[in-house]
């Protein structure tokens, strides 16, 4: 049986004392422990920015990318060997801002990879400017007057790009968003989890303490069901994107599974050598 421990570098995190990230890492080996996965069979690759700096802690096969490109090299990986727990993480200037196009369309492809967006709805690593997921009216460094333009919102972006399973958790939650993790990485399709991240040192109105008093968990509502996309959507826009749980969850096939070559071996597996014959008749197709 798998520990945390098999999911622990000897690297310290040179995050802030008190970011939001530390949880988010935390979470991650938790479920990984709990649903005993094996190191040399997960891979982990993160963008730019304070929240990619995961790929570095987390015991696994791991890729720092190009700020907003996790989800390409991610998809790169899954794709070439299917049998890899494949995790994509960033923050959300990664995924909402540079990376948007990528994010939409590996929902709809409907790739299976977990997605964790370190939601601070802030630039960290830059030192502070506005993100497309600050709030309108955000004051910083880039935007002294505050913000013009309307947030971007992570939730309903994914329900109206096909994502099958959404989730969304709160760093200062750690069991809740443990089992979302777990529940995102069983899920046999893309699986987007949005978590708000607290950034301690350039966002002073996305606190902790503001975050508890204004999110609702969707487990507190018995009459809720993540299986219809529509009551998720009015959730989502009732709740102004302040709810946490599993916000929607549908079974379809995956693009790995759907692939043409998808009952061969993975292609890392496959034999490497054509053989003569083989060979010989693919140089006199292109003869
Ligand atoms: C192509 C490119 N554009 C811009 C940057 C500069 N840059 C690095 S991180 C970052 C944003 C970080 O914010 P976010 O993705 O939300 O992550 P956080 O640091 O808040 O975790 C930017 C703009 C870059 N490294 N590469
Ligand atoms: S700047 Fe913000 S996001 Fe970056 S490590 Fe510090 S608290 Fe975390």
């Amino acid at each position: 049986m798998a520990t945390v421990k098999d999911f622990r570098t000897s690297v310290k995190p040179n995050w802030c004392p008190g970011c939001g990230d530390f949880s988010v890492l935390a979470a991650l080996q938790r479920a990984a422990a709990n649903l005993d996965l094996d190191p040399s069979q997960m891979a982990i690759v993160s963008g730019i920015g304070c929240s990619g700096r995961i790929s570095g802690y987390l015991k696994a096969y791991g890729f720092h990318g190009v700020h907003g490109r996790a989800l390409l090299a991610a998809q790169g990986i899954k794709m070439a060997n299917r049998d890899l727990t494949v995790i994509a993480a960033g923050g959300d200037g990664d995924g909402f801002a540079i990376g948007t196009n990528h994010t939409i369309h590996a929902m709809r492809r409907n790739i299976d990879i977990t997605y964790i967006v370190m939601d601070n709805q802030v630039y960290g690593l830059t030192k502070g400017q506005t993100s497309p997921r600050s709030t309108q009216g955000f004051k910083t460094k880039s935007t002294p007057d505050g913000s013009l333009e309307r947030e971007i919102s992570p939730l309903q972006l994914a329900l109206a790009s096909g994502v099958t399973f959404l989730a969304q958790g709160f760093s200062g939650s750690t069991k809740e968003l443990t089992k979302l993790i777990e529940a995102g990485i069983q899920h046999k399709g893309f699986s987007m989890i949005n978590v708000f991240s607290p950034c301690v040192t350039y966002n002073k109105i996305n606190t902790y303490d503001w975050f508890k008093e204004n999110i609702v968990s969707l487990e507190d509502d018995p009459d809720y069901d993540p299986s219809s996309r529509e009551m998720a959507m009015q959730k989502v826009m009732s709740t102004n994107e302040l709810c946490t749980s599993i916000i929607y969850q549908e079974q379809r096939p995956s693009y790995t599974e759907l692939l043409p070559n998808a009952n061969h071996k993975p292609i890392v597996k496959q034999e490497l050598e054509l053989g003569e014959e083989r060979f010989q008749e693919l140089v006199a197709e292109f003869a």
